[in-house]
């Protein structure tokens, strides 16, 4: 058993008696009440799930684990020359709480090496689709094939309740280690004329991911810096859980993150991506090259408003500032990329967006969201396909959700189900106030 696992299972067998005790002694005990608006209006802030992978703070945005992120980025260990932590170091992480040491983290990337194969007919059902197909559709279509692959699907049955994490931990390992080839095969496919780069198995997550795409340094960092950042944003918002939703019905983890990415390629969810770098470049167009002034940026704002759009990569469901996510890769343009037409533009938007948001007066939170910025990176890089972006953002969430939906399982979370109500009985409610 590797290490990564065994201390998964000590940590589980510790964590335990505490979510029996929650439902034994304090099962009765009233946390939260819930208003009529947060009912209609998307059960917002209703305090009805529970993860301990990453917290989400209105005001200081995600912890992982109780690290914020420069915490994280410096607590994990870095392979010599990067300047990023490895995926794998993120992962062990995140599924035990635990930082671990250089080689630990090398132990779960040949772990994850070993199981990275892709079934080939994986690529046969990619190839099989239609020209335009979304690049988001053919991801979700790619896990949900490698359904048939499930050990949990398989042998669950099989086992006491208690055992259904190691059967999910074996899927999830499997699909997480599958995801960057996967990903890079859509990638070449589409809009490389299939010229497909083959893995590497002495490369980690992040690193073999930037080999495969054909994109050399420091792409290995960015791809490391982008998979982290995305991982995780507690479980409420839509890719997280519909994951875990999905799961919830012993559904396996195929079944559950082909879900997940479904949601994921919503236009207010992680197709913000996409919309930024759209949005971005028909300013540029528009401007020409030079910089623009405030007072032209507060006008294309205004423009985008006055014609009932959102301002993509603004605004959040929970976050009440800047996202840390939008800082730290902005921290690393700062870095690697300063003089950047775009970064600069984007740059510019921020200085003005907030202010024009507010004055348009809708949204709760007029800053910049992780979206806003994470086309910009990957656009110096070369890699401009921006319908391409979602995928990315995917293969970073694979790793927050399928973290969770391995301790939905250990913890033994039962089949989720709120309650519906109807109209009439909310309108009864609201007039007996
Ligand atoms: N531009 C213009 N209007 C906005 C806005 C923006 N960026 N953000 C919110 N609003 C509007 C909403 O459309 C809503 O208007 P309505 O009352 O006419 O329906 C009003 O402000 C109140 O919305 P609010 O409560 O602040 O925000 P929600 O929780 O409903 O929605 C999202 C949050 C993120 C969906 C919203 O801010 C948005 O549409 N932003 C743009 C898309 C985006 O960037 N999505 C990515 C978010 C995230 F980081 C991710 O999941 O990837």
């Amino acid at each position: 058993m590797t290490i990564l696992k065994s201390l998964l299972e000590q940590k589980i067998s510790e964590h335990r008696p505490r979510t029996a005790r929650l439902l034994g002694e304090w099962s009765e005990v009233v946390v939260d009440a819930v208003t009529i608006g947060q009912i209609v209006g998307g059960a917002r802030d209703i305090h009805a799930l529970v993860t301990d992978i990453s917290y989400l703070d209105p005001q200081e945005g995600i912890r992982f684990r109780g690290k914020n992120i420069p915490e994280t980025f410096a607590a994990l260990p870095k392979a010599a020359g990067c300047e990023y932590p490895s995926v794998e170091a993120f992962w062990f992480f995140l599924l035990t709480g635990e930082v671990p040491s250089l080689a630990q983290a090398r132990e779960v990337q040949d772990d994850l090496s070993r199981r990275a194969a892709v079934p080939r007919y994986v690529f046969e059902v990619l190839r099989a689709q239609p020209e335009d197909t979304h690049p988001m559709t053919l991801l979700s279509m790619a896990v949900l094939c490698m359904q048939r692959e499930s050990a949990f699907a398989a042998r669950h049955r099989e086992v006491r309740k208690t055992q259904y994490w190691e059967l999910m931990y074996e899927d999830c390992c499997d699909l997480l280690a599958r995801l960057p080839e996967i990903a890079a095969f859509i990638y070449r496919l589409k809009y490389r004329q299939g010229d497909i780069i083959g893995a590497r198995s002495d490369l980690d997550f992040g690193a073999n991911f930037a080999h495969m795409m054909g994109i050399p340094r420091p792409y290995d960092d960015v791809a490391r810096m982008y998979f982290i950042l995305h991982s995780d944003h507690e479980s409420g918002n839509v890719s997280a859980h519909a994951t875990h939703l999905v799961a919830s019905a012993l559904s396996d983890a195929y079944y559950s993150f082909s879900a997940g990415l479904n949601g994921l390629a919503g236009p207010l969810h992680g197709l913000a991506n996409q919309e930024v770098l759209s949005w971005i470049l028909h300013f540029q167009q528009t401007l020409g090259d030079t910089l623009p002034d405030e007072d032209r940026v507060r006008e294309a704002l205004w423009e985008t408003l006055s014609a009932g759009q959102v301002i993509p990569g603004y605004g959040h469901a929970v976050l009440r500032r800047t996202d840390p996510r939008y800082t730290a890769q902005m921290e690393f343009c700062q870095r690697h990329m300063p003089d950047d037409p775009l970064f600069r533009l984007v740059n510019m938007i921020y200085r003005v967006a907030p202010r024009v948001l507010s004055e348009h007066g809708k949204t709760k939170n007029p800053w910049p969201n992780v979206d806003s910025h994470s086309g910009v990176v990957q656009w110096h890089y070369g890699l401009r396909e921006h319908d391409f972006y979602t995928v990315l953002f995917g293969v970073g969430r694979a790793i927050g959700v399928l973290a969770n939906i391995i301790w939905d399982r250990a913890l033994a979370y039962p089949i989720e189900r709120p309650k519906s109500v109807t109209t009439d009985m909310l309108e009864a409610w609201g007039r007996a106030g």
